[in-house]
């Protein structure tokens, strides 16, 4: 029998080797161009440097599907514990000269080390929160690519949205070139940003965070730990959606 664990033994592997793996064509056509069109309809009369809105499966049934995408969450899930649960879910849209541009690690510093000691090579980095970016548009150099340095989740060393960045044990950033349908899933701690879109066509991208179960969700940005998902939004739910979307009922 195949469990889940030797299913994503390869992508385990790689996410605590580099802090990041690429899923290829997780979402199909009409996935993509309806999500797309969500994001581009939330995006409506907004300014162009608004590159946000949330959280996005209040906005009809293709975006609470991928809540709980058959592959991604089941890999989430492998990483972050059966009882995890969502942490925020923004549509990105960045226009010409835009993108979160600026190098950091999501929410927190969460492992600092102490200058010049490295974790041993045997210890996996404690994973708290999974960000996973599903790509609607094929990712070019041009267009704003993700970038990464991969590795640096383990560094736990603060950059603080830093406008350039160095290398981490001689490896330098890389861009993430995806394709339309493809998702992105890293470990928050890794050093990361959008560079800026230097095209004239907006770049598309649906962004789910996933995180330990007691942690803080991150839903708006204003009343934050106070969002609740909306009950008929919960009660249509399968199990698993409704857990993610924190309906939990276990304790501890
Ligand atoms: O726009 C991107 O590709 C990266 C977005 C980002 O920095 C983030 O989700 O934390």
């Amino acid at each position: 029998m195949t469990t889940i664990a030797t299913h994503f033994a390869k992508e385990l592997e790689q996410l605590h080797r580099d802090g990041y793996v690429l899923f290829k064509n997780v979402l199909d056509r009409g996935q993509t161009a309806a999500l797309k069109e969500g994001i581009r309809l939330a995006f409506e009369g907004k300014d162009d440097h608004v590159m946000m809105q949330g959280p996005m499966f209040e906005r009809g049934e293709i975006f609470e599907t991928l809540v709980d995408h058959p592959v991604i969450s089941a890999f989430i899930e492998e990483v972050l514990g059966p009882d995890c649960q969502l942490s925020s879910m923004n549509g990105m849209r960045t226009t010409r000269n835009n993108g979160v541009s600026k190098w950091h690690v999501d929410e927190a510093l969460f492992f600092p080390l102490p200058e010049g000691a490295e974790l041993d090579a045997s210890i996996p980095m404690p994973v708290f929160l999974l960000n996973a970016l599903y790509y609607l548009d094929d990712v070019t150099e041009d267009q704003g690519p993700t970038q990464v340095v991969p590795g640096s989740h383990r560094a736990g060393r603060a950059i603080r949205f830093a406008e350039e960045i160095g290398e981490y044990k001689g490896q330098g950033p890389v861009s993430i070139l995806a394709e339309a349908g493809d998702c992105l899933v890293f470990n928050s701690q890794i050093w990361h940003r959008g560079a800026r879109n230097q095209s004239d066509d907006p770049r598309y991208v649906q962004q789910v965070i996933y995180r330990k179960k007691f942690i803080v969700p991150h839903m708006t940005y204003d009343i934050n730990g106070a969002y609740r998902v909306p009950e008929e939004i919960a009660q249509r739910s399968n199990p698993r959606r409704r857990r993610l979307m924190g309906y939990s009922e276990q304790v501890f």
